[in-house]
């Protein structure tokens, strides 16, 4: 098994460690502030107090900090203990975060792949756990069976920000449907109907619909929202919705948001289209229209 060291003990870090270790790599583990690395050691993790002495027989360096400023502040100092080195860097950064590491790394003579985390900590291990991974493919070839250990391993190819740009994608769908949710709870909040009655209705209903996504990448990706049996944008009208929210008392930006997207594309003379044709509105904000 080779020997593996994290930069960064946090509680993703810390997660991906014990899953190493547990998986038989010899696992070495840094963090700046050592108290918090050296719970670790009751499961076999290797801990140092130096930076150095974690990456001195590392066959790969796992990065794990808070932000692309902290890989910085860990990162650029050793870059030269670095060179000939493989590594993969598992904080959350922006594409173009991660493509300057990727060229700071090349110029650096290290090897390095970048990634993303579809997990939460306690999800590292399980089969709900997805990494995504761009950059270096010598380095996702080589390692392929640590980086499995974690979760489902992604590779996307050589440009270092993709599995970042997929990562961020898949949080934007996220937070926007997380916040549709509690859209409908605050409306429902003044009619004395708690969050917890409206998720016994919200989870079946958004389970049912989340086919439609599949359906709505078919007719973006074949360009004719004009496709029959689709529901238009001009019955797509969110007035009621809209009005309904600040009858209740509670805001209604989110719910505008959408309206005002799909009006783009109604007064372009686009109402008998689909509803995906909000991509539209998305694709080409109104400033670059
Ligand atoms: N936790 C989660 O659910 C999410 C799931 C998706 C992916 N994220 C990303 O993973 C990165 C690490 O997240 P984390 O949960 O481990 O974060 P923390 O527990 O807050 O630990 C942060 C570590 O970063 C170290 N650190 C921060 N700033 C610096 C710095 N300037 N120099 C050196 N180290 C730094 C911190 O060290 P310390 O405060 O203990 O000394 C922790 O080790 C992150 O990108 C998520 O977006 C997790």
């Amino acid at each position: 098994m080779s020997s593996v060291t994290f930069l960064g003990a946090g509680a993703m870090g810390s997660a991906l460690a014990v899953a190493a270790v547990e998986a038989g790599y010899r696992t070495t583990v840094w963090n700046r502030t050592f108290c918090r690395s050296e719970a670790l050691q009751g499961n076999g993790i290797t801990v140092t107090r130096r930076i150095d002495d974690a990456m001195a027989d590392a066959d790969v360096v796992v990065v794990c900090l808070l932000d692309q400023v902290s890989v910085r502040d860990v990162l650029y100092p050793v870059a030269g203990a670095l060179a000939g080195r493989h590594v993969i860097n598992l904080t959350t950064t922006t594409p173009d975060g991660a493509r300057d590491l990727a060229r700071r790394a090349a110029d650096a003579g290290i090897s390095y792949l970048d990634g993303g985390i579809m997990a939460t900590p306690e999800m590292i291990g399980t089969a709900e756990s997805t990494l995504f991974y761009s950059g270096a493919r010598a380095v996702f070839d080589t390692h392929r069976d640590l980086l499995e250990v974690w979760g489902t391993a992604e590779y996307f190819g050589t440009d270092a920000g993709m599995a970042s740009l997929y990562d961020l994608a898949l949080l934007a769908a996220m937070y926007t449907m997380f916040a549709g949710f509690f859209q409908g709870a605050a409306m429902l909040a003044p009619a004395g109907v708690s969050a917890t009655e409206f998720a016994a209705r919200a989870v079946p209903w958004l389970q049912a619909l989340a086919p439609a996504v599949g359906e709505y990448a078919a007719v973006i990706d074949g360009g004719d929202y004009g496709v029959p049996g689709q529901q238009s944008l001009l019955f797509s009208d969110l007035g009621d919705i809209s009005e309904t929210a600040r009858a209740q008392g509670v805001s209604s930006e989110i719910v505008d948001t959408v309206q005002r997207l799909i009006r783009r594309q109604v007064d372009a003379g686009r109402g008998a289209d689909g509803f995906a044709r909000v991509f539209e509105s998305i694709r080409l904000p109104e400033d670059a229209a």
